[in-house]
């Protein structure tokens, strides 16, 4: 699992994804935080699959932009180069990938997508896409396709959300995988390898109380095997 890592303060990793990768039989690895690309190497090689953590911001520089919004992009460049290169490592050696939140739109930007870099100012809606605590609480619909509904088995699902980026052009490598009802893309797929998923929301707040949720660490858990 890749650390949420953010200027200024020391990587960490929040217990919950943690509990819910135990949870769909893993055994999390936590890699440093660390821009040195044989200390990255040694931590893919001993990895069967890696998790995308949500957090910072990515830097519009990634996907070839500025910023649009005046200052509200919190950017970390040095995240967004760790990251970039376990990706590119990992993709190569065709392990499975899970991302979540921030990790969506990392891989999306990462392999050739742009992002809306603030919600209520570039794509305002009825939809709060960032909620306050209790997480665990769904707070908006998401309409599942492709293989997602295949394991959802359902048109909707009730999702948190606490982002204010998201996808804005959809990467040519990935594929949409579930759309909120304002028309975000909240969830994508890379149908060129075995399994690299991305969700816009927080499966490890919701594993508990949503067999799907679960059933997404469990197949992301069951393709690093
Ligand atoms: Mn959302």
């Amino acid at each position: 699992m890749l650390p949420i890592w953010d200027p200024d303060k020391e990587a960490r990793m929040f217990p919950p994804y943690l509990e819910g990768i135990k949870a769909a039989g893993g055994s999390p690895l936590v890699f440093p935080e660390t821009t040195h690309k044989e200390t990255l190497k040694r931590y893919i090689e001993r990895s069967d699959g890696i998790v995308f953590t949500g957090g910072y911001d990515i830097s519009p520089a990634l996907y070839g932009m500025k910023d649009e919004t005046g200052g509200l992009v919190e950017p970390f460049p040095k995240r967004d180069e760790m990251e970039s290169f376990v990706l590119e490592e990992t993709l190569r050696a065709d392990k499975p990938i899970l991302g979540v939140c921030r990790g969506l739109q990392f891989i999306n930007a990462a392999l050739g997508g742009t992002l809306y870099q603030d919600l209520p100012i570039q794509h305002s809606s009825g939809i709060k896409h960032q909620q306050e605590e209790p997480f665990e609480e769904p707070v908006h619909d998401i309409m599942p396709e492709g293989p997602l509904k295949e394991l959802a088995g359902k048109n909707t699902l009730k999702v948190n959300s606490l982002h204010h980026q998201a996808v804005r052009t959809l990467s040519p490598e990935l594929e949409p995988m579930a759309t909120s009802p304002d028309g975000l893309i909240e969830a994508a797929y890379m149908p060129s390898r075995t399994f690299v998923w991305a969700v816009q929301w927080h499966p490890e707040f919701l594993f508990r109380n949503s067999p799907v949720n679960l059933a997404i660490l469990q197949a992301f858990i069951d393709a690093s095997l």
